[in-house]
């Protein structure tokens, strides 16, 4: 017990490491839930704003937690799980060619433990205020399976993260979880932080189990989304080929018929090397997912609306100068009927100073002339009649409806164009915040 109270009061009394960088968290939150989501929901960019505002918050969140947990950076995040003692930790264990994790571990006990390559050896716990305190290895590795047994460790420890230098982990991070024995709140919860965070999932399965249970499907319909799953059938050595061979295709068609897309189903057996190497092969091979997708997908967001913006902004001008250009038309399709109007006119008065004042009254000319005089009456009656109420309204009309819409429209091009200079400032800004990464 000594040892134990040893690790505990050393967990209590030693100061929290600055891991993540605070600041820089509260910086990005208060952009993208101060800046960037009211932003875009105060415009018409999106249609389906609330797609776009989810993408944000699900980058953001895994953002938050690698940034969190910064031995996951640039990391191949694999995890284990699986019930408890379907073997996990012994699987782990041959991956690393050492006997590193406590294996048998009660569920009390079992603490989700981060081993990560580093290049010297660090031992890291998180504490449940959330801080992380660095910690002697030793003072860990000396306690016995004896002073765990009934101690419930797991609700004084949140995580362990080991650091150090082995071969088999250049690049990676393995998660050991602690297992899953009922689908609570808690367990799910956490559950959805691993695969989160994960780039592959190993789902660990004892084949004297002789399948997957239903609180297991159900866990795997709901949660594991978008990501590569791989389900290691292990203690194979404690069955004949035959019985394997049995259980492997009664797995098989329980995922198929449960519609839980996988990508591979392996037999194996931490008791056995022969299963090591095909195994580590498969992890290798494991293509490691762009962590820092975050500033990638922001950007994109950024560049998007950008893009949408500046298309809008185009067809504003457009539609601003084709009815600029309708305008200029109509004018000038209403000064030819004024023109014409007035030469109509004129002809008349022409034809008045002619013939009523100098001849209309010489003799013999007065019948012809009156005819001639009100034919030219008439018609231009006819006329001013037609050119009133058809061409020249219906120009000036279409002319002021076209003035209002142009005025629309440079309207909505300034709060547009306010719109593409707030984005690319936002643009800067973000750039300015996560400047290191
Ligand atoms: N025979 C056999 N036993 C195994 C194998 N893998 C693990 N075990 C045993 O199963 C028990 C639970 O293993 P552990 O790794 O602690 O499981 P975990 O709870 O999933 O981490 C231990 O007693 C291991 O020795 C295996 O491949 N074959
Ligand atoms: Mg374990």
């Amino acid at each position: 017990m000594d040892n134990l109270i040893n690790f505990l009061s050393i967990i209590a009394n030693e100061h929290p490491i600055a891991t993540s960088d605070q600041e820089k968290i509260e910086n990005v939150n208060k952009f993208i839930f101060e800046d960037l989501i009211p932003l875009i929901d105060s415009s018409n960019i999106y249609e389906d704003e609330h797609l776009v505002f989810e993408k944000i918050k699900k980058n953001y969140s895994s953002w938050v937690n690698i940034t969190k947990k910064p031995w996951l950076k640039n990391k191949c995040v694999i995890a284990f799980m699986g019930k408890f003692s379907a073997g996990k930790s012994s699987i782990i264990n041959s991956l690393l060619d050492q006997k590193l994790l406590p294996v048998d571990v009660t569920p009390s006990t079992a603490v989700p433990t981060y081993i990560s390559y580093g290049s010297s050896l660090s031992f890291k716990v998180l504490d449940n205020d959330e801080d992380i305190k660095n910690i002697d290895f030793e003072v860990y590795k000396v306690l016995t399976k004896n002073e765990l047994k009934n101690f419930p460790l797991s609700s004084f420890i949140r995580y362990i993260v080991l650091e150090y230098n082995n071969k088999n982990l250049l690049n990676k991070s393995i998660l050991d979880t602690p297992g899953i024995s009922s689908i609570d709140y808690k367990d799910t919860r956490k559950a959805i932080e691993v695969i989160q965070e994960s780039d592959a999932i190993f789902w660990v399965i004892d084949i004297n189990d002789g399948g997957i249970t239903q609180d297991v499907q159900t866990f795997f319909l709901n949660y594991i989304i978008n990501k590569p799953l791989y389900f290691i059938l292990n203690k194979a050595d404690t069955k004949p080929p035959k019985e394997q061979e049995a259980v492997l295709s009664k797995i098989e068609k329980t995922l198929i018929q449960n519609n839980i897309s996988y990508k591979k189903l392996i037999l194996y057996s931490a008791k056995d090397i022969k299963y090591t190497k095909s195994l580590k092969k498969l992890i290798d091979k494991i293509i490691k997912q762009n962590k820092n997708e975050f500033y990638s997908e922001i950007n994109y967001i950024l560049n998007e609306s950008l893009k949408k913006i500046n298309n809008e902004i185009i067809l504003l001008k457009e539609t601003k100068f084709k009815l600029e250009i309708r305008n200029e038309r109509l004018e000038k399709t209403i000064n030819m009927e004024r023109q014409s109007f007035i030469n109509h006119f004129n002809k008349l008065v022409n034809f008045i100073n002619k013939n009523f004042r100098e001849r209309l009254f010489f003799e013999g000319a007065i019948i012809d002339n009156t005819q001639k005089f009100y034919k030219l009456i008439n018609k231009f009656s006819d006329y001013l009649e037609n050119f009133t109420s058809d061409k020249i309204l219906k120009n000036y009309e279409e002319m002021g409806k076209n003035k209002l819409n142009i005025l629309e429209k440079s309207d909505s091009l300034k709060k547009s164009e306010r719109l593409r200079n707030n984005i690319e400032k936002l643009k800067n800004k973000f750039k300015e915040i996560m400047e290191d990464n």
